[in-house]
Order: C-alpha cells, then sequence, then structure tokens
C-alpha cells in the first residue's frame, strides 16, 4: 500500500499538500505522521526521507521526496491525469500555479506560518501585502475563468488547489481580507471534506512549536474554524 509521510498536521503546509489530494480523489494510503523539530525528529525523518524533508511518499521500491513531484505522480500513476485540466493549455497554467507556489511567496511561508487550529492577530508588511495581492490576483483571474465549471480554480478541484491549501489556512488564522470572488474559493476550499478532515485531525494535535505561533492570539471555538468573523 501505499505511505506518505508527513509532519505536524496543524504546522506542516508541505505535507498538506499531497494528504489533501491523496484524501481527496479516495486513494487508500498508509500515514506516517513525524512530528517536526522535536529532540530526535531527524532520525525518525531518515528511515524514509533521503532530503530529512517531509512529505515523502513511498510506493515499492520507489521513494519520493517533494510534494510537487509527488501530486504528480499520483495524478499520472493512480488517477489517470484526472487531477489537472485535460487541455494542454490549461494543464501548462495550472502547472503555473504551483510552482509559483512551490517556488516563492517567502514572506507569507516565514511570517505567516501554517497554524490550522489557531486564529492570529499581526501587522501586515509590505511584502506580506504585495505577496497577498498577487495569491488574491491569481485565484480572481482562474476564479474569473472557470467558475461554471465547478468550484475550484481550475472548476474541478486539480493539484493547484491541494497546492493552495495551505494559503486558504493561512489567511483564515490571521484574518486576511480579500476580494469577494477570492472569498468566495476560500469558502469553497472550507467544505472540501479532505480539508476538513486534515484540520479536524490537525486540532488534535498536542505539539507546540513556539516558532510557528506568530501573532495575538485570538479566541474562538474550535468548531467554528472555517467560519470568518
Ligand atoms: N520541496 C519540499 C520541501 C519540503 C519541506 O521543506 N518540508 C518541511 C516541512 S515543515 C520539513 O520537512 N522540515 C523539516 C526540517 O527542515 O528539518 C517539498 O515540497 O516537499
Amino acid at each position: 500500500m501505499l505511505k506518505l509521510v508527513i509532519g505536524n498536521k496543524n504546522y506542516s503546509s508541505w505535507s498538506m499538500r499531497p494528504w489533501v489530494l491523496l484524501s481527496h480523489f479516495n486513494i487508500v494510503f498508509d500515514e506516517v505522521r513525524i512530528p517536526l523539530f522535536t529532540q530526535d525528529y531527524q532520525q525518525e525523518l531518515a528511515k524514509y526521507s533521503p532530503s530529512l524533508k517531509v512529505p515523502v511518499l513511498i510506493d515499492g521500491d520507489t521513494t519520493i521526496w517533494d510534494s510537487l513531484a509527488i501530486c504528480e505522480y499520483v495524478s499520472e500513476k493512480y488517477l489517470g491525469g484526472a487531477p489537472l485540466p485535460s487541455s494542454a493549455k490549461e494543464r501548462a497554467l495550472c502547472r503555473a500555479y504551483c510552482a509559483e507556489m512551490h517556488a516563492g511567496f517567502f514572506a507569507i511561508r516565514n511570517q505567516l506560518p501554517m497554524n490550522c487550529r489557531a486564529r492570529k492577530k499581526l501587522t501586515l508588511n509590505s511584502q506580506l501585502e504585495t505577496e497577498i495581492a498577487r495569491i488574491q490576483r491569481l485565484w480572481d483571474e482562474a476564479r474569473e475563468k472557470y467558475q461554471d465549471q465547478g468550484p475550484y480554480l481550475f472548476g474541478e478541484f486539480s493539484i493547484a488547489d491541494a497546492f493552495y491549501a495551505p494559503v486558504v489556512m493561512r489567511f483564515l488564522t490571521y484574518g486576511i481580507s480579500l476580494s469577494p470572488l477570492s472569498e468566495e474559493y476560500l469558502t469553497n476550499m472550507v467544505m472540501n471534506e479532505a480539508i476538513q478532515s486534515w484540520v479536524q485531525e490537525a486540532q488534535t494535535e498536542t505539539e507546540v512549536l513556539p516558532d510557528f505561533e506568530l501573532g495575538e492570539p485570538v479566541e474562538f471555538e474550535l468548531e467554528s474554524w472555517s467560519q470568518r468573523p
């Protein structure tokens, strides 16, 4: 059976991508969760991951240690390409969305760490504002074109949605305001069952990583994690 090695569900944004993709498409897999940044986590990671990072997918004698490569592999080998649009032009566009997320947005990554179970308040600087505006533009443009084909970026759920799922989490956690189209996309994403399962499991975790706990805590009910204030 496929084995997916992941980090903490509350904090590990890279792990969330393939987990959500596999779960959304009902692919059965064994999950190995390694809480990150503990005293001996690197020894645990070394058992599975040549890069000492998560996520890692193990499929028999094949080990794949990068979230984008995992999503592409699963799409090709197990889903007949269903998690990518059917036309070459839109597939390229979808891949550009994934690649931009994979290779950039460093201010969002560093200053708005994923923290699914929390609500926090912090002040946005200009770098953050620029990156948030870019993501909103990406979401708005895709939704303008594809909203009549389904609730996700390219209509049907694609690898791009798996890649932006951790951003949806961050925008909720830090109360980031969005345009109406982007807000609608965020709402569609939080209604996704795979994303809901991930968050519910994140809420049961007990590890606290101080480096990921940025901003002033805002009180809220755990059951209302998907609600905007
Ligand atoms: N390019 C990799 C990046 C993976 C990555 O940075 N994973 C983090 C998850 S928080 C990690 O394993 N960190 C552990 C460490 O840096 O020791 C991917 O997309 O899978």
